[in-house]
């Protein structure tokens, strides 16, 4: 048994995790959708968790029936409309937006020389951060333009702890949707889930609210007995 009592580094989705944004993203998508004549409602939003922009737009059109009706071209031309959309919205962040625990789990992180990493399949995070005011807390931010495979694919986690010379295995991995848990499990990170219907998460939460050092140390001793 080993006697590490805590990772050498967390790594966090952004939405769904650190901040909400995913209603932002929904009523963006939304408007698009009802623009070319697709209904979508909040359920189906779900499926759209962590999925990348071109990605969202695929399952917004295959689930109206209208995957062949646009080449290449318009369906780029409506990925940025969607996305001048939802940066307009973006406007309003502000640091009262940070989920409940994320501000003071940062902090404690910090205090304990726990490297912290941000993993998120959003190219707008960096101006997201800014809003939140959290740039300086994490210490490197994943570059989601330059990912190849999107969620379940561990890729965007494996380059988040390359950067931060940290292996997998020494690495706790926070999200909450099923593609982002996927992809830790995929990469050997422990995976903390953060929402009710998640399968496959070493450990699952309700809320952020409940996410704490003390529960992660708690949760990483307990994983390190069982290795
Ligand atoms: P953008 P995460 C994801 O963020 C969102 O959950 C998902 O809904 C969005 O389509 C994706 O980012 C791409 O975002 O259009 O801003 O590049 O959960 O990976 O932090
Ligand atoms: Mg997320």
């Amino acid at each position: 048994m080993k006697t590490d009592t805590l990772p050498r580094a967390v790594i966090f989705d952004l939405d769904g995790v650190v901040v909400d944004t995913a209603h932002l993203h929904f009523l963006a998508w939304q408007r698009l959708a009802q623009r070319i004549g697709i209904h979508i409602d909040a359920a189906f939003n779900e499926q759209l968790k962590g999925v990348s922009r071109q990605g969202s737009l695929a399952r917004i059109l295959a689930a109206g029936g209208k995957t062949q009706r646009f080449t290449q071209a318009e369906c780029e031309s409506l990925a940025t409309e969607k996305n001048a959309d939802y940066v307009g919205l973006l406007a309003g962040l502000t640091p009262a937006d940070i989920l409940p625990g994320i501000g003071d789990l940062l902090r404690a992180l910090r205090q304990h020389g726990i490297l912290t990493g941000l993993a998120s399949a959003s190219q707008n995070a960096p101006q997201v951060l800014a809003a939140l005011g959290l740039q300086p807390a994490f210490d490197y931010v994943a570059d989601s333009g330059q990912i190849t495979h999107s969620k379940p694919h561990p890729e965007i986690f494996l380059t988040v702890c390359d950067a931060l010379n940290v292996a997998p295995q020494q690495a706790v991995g926070v999200e909450d949707a099923q593609a982002g848990i996927d992809a830790l499990r995929a990469g050997g990170i422990f995976a903390i889930g953060i929402g009710a219907t998640l399968e496959g998460a070493d450990y699952r939460l309700d809320s952020t609210g409940a996410l704490s050092l003390a529960v992660i140390g708690q949760q990483w001793a307990r994983h390190q007995a069982d290795i």
